[in-house]
């Protein structure tokens, strides 16, 4: 089975899919939409199922969309879907929940800049908090660190990407919620996961001038190649 996780130059909804595929020990190649499209994202959105990225391209033939359709296909991949439907239908909710957090906080941390990033910043904390409460009260029916199970699932890896950023943005915000710090650190204290977080692009210059470093270049983010830049 060859996978191929198709994205731009943000640190956002590819981070899961690639959280959760290094966990299982799953291969899958990166690639940017004009590496593998080998079109401006212009010419390419209007041919995709929903016009948006991350895709995974199966076998070079079949395109999931929708980052919560691309980990619910990783996690039974790897086997890590529950059997049991009560179960499995909360783990879909905590994937909602997790995705309530996407907007506006990926763009705000990969795109704003100057007064509009703090303006935004400012305006997104009150909902914000509201969504983490919601992740929170639901870690709160287990004993586990993780949502459901000893063991994470890809529910957890989807929350830790939108709590990390929410993290980044704002440093103390998890500081009443013991549960989502320990959530956070036990997803970082498992070596595979721990050596992809490590060493994927870092985030620089965020509401400065944010970019991506990739392979020692700092990319400004985006959905253009700036390779020759
Ligand atoms: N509901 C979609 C949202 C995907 C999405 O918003 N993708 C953005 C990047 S994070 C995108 O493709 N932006 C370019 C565009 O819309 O033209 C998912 O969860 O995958």
């Amino acid at each position: 089975m060859a996978l191929k996780l198709i994205y731009f130059k943000m640190r956002a909804l590819a981070e899961a899919p690639q959280m959760l595929m290094h966990y299982a020990g799953i291969k899958y190649d990166y690639q940017m939409s004009w590496e593998y499209f080998k079109k401006d994202w212009e010419h390419v959105k209007p041919t995709l199922p929903f016009k948006q990225l991350p895709l995974l391209v199966v076998d070079n033939t079949h395109q999931i969309s929708q980052s919560i359709a691309i980990m619910g296909y990783i996690e039974q991949l790897a086997g890590l879907n529950n059997t049991n439907p009560i179960t499995t239908a909360k783990m879909h909710a905590v994937m909602l929940g997790a995705h309530d957090l996407f907007l506006p906080l990926n763009p705000i941390l990969n795109f704003a800049v100057g007064e509009d990033f703090s303006t935004k910043k400012i305006a997104l904390l009150p909902n914000l908090i509201k969504r983490i409460e919601n992740l929170d009260h639901a870690l709160a029916s287990t004993t586990n660190p993780f949502f459901f199970d000893s063991e994470p699932k890809a529910c957890d890896f989807f929350a830790y990407h939108h709590l990390d950023l929410a993290r980044t943005l704002y440093h103390d915000i998890f500081l009443k919620f013991p549960r989502i710090t320990e959530l956070l650190h036990a997803i970082e204290s498992i070596d595979p996961v721990r050596n992809y977080l490590i060493s994927r692009p870092k985030l620089i210059g965020i509401g400065v001038s944010p970019k991506l470093i990739i392979n020692g270049t700092a990319h400004p983010t985006g959905t253009k190649n700036t390779d020759t830049q």
